[in-house]
């Protein structure tokens, strides 16, 4: 096997029996099967080191040529999170008031939403996921980025699973549109807000919608072409 200078052999991948890795991908997809999307956060605080332990897995995730194009802003802070809400909440009473379809808010009965987030201030952590246009693998750089969407995505779905796996309640907030985000993190043009993650434990007297409960069936999600 010819092996590239800039190469080195791969560590730290261990060869499982195929019953241990059914056991294990079980175990995954018991840990995921109990994953709920929340909006009743209590307002008891959670350690900012798991919430870095959790934005470290995120950052693990793959990216277009390994550009790692994402940036996480983690706030706790009590004032910002207040403007962030009152920004949110601004956007969503359009939305609701008008700018939706018809058939999006249909869409959205089941779930009981409306223009007011409480949870914004409630919940001890806001994440904001930015994506970048910009960048390059090593921090300072201004080279295109590439899949940027995927990516980014990639990592919200690690973070969401690290979040969640810890046990942590988590939302994944995408109020449209969410350009107050830069401004108000800091964050440069160049950036996107992707998703706002809501984190935090259940409320006492948190409920979730019962359409929750339905996911789609392997076969329905699935073709096998073997
Ligand atoms: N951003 C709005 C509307 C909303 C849209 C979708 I698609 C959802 O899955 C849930 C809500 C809101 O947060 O209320």
């Amino acid at each position: 096997m010819s092996v590239k200078d800039d190469h080195i052999a791969l560590t730290g991948y261990d060869r499982r029996s195929e019953i241990e890795m059914q056991a294990r991908a079980q175990a995954v997809l018991d840990t995921l099967l109990t994953r709920r999307s929340i909006r009743d956060f209590s307002d008891e605080p959670v350690p900012r080191d798991l919430i870095e332990t959790c934005i470290r897995a995120a950052g693990t995730a793959p990216s277009g040529a390994n550009h790692q194009p994402w940036h996480f802003v983690a706030i706790s802070n009590s004032e910002t999170k207040r403007q962030i809400r009152m920004a949110a909440e601004a956007e969503e009473a359009e939305f609701y008031g008008g700018r939706a379809s018809e058939e999006w808010l249909d869409a959205l009965a089941p779930l009981g939403t409306d223009a007011s987030k409480p949870f914004l201030e409630t919940a001890p952590w806001l994440i904001a996921v930015f994506a970048q246009r910009r960048g390059g693998e090593t921090p300072g750089q201004d080279k295109k980025n590439y899949y940027v969407t995927e990516s980014v995505g990639l990592a919200t779905g690690m973070l969401i699973t690290a979040l969640h796996s810890a046990g942590l309640g988590t939302l994944t907030h995408t109020p449209a549109p969410m350009g107050f985000l830069t401004e108000i993190c800091g964050r440069p043009k160049s950036e996107k807000p992707f998703v706002l993650m809501v984190v935090g434990y259940p409320a006492i007297d948190c409920t979730i919608p019962k359409h929750a409960l339905i996911k789609k069936d392997l076969p329905e999600i699935t073709t096998f072409m073997e």
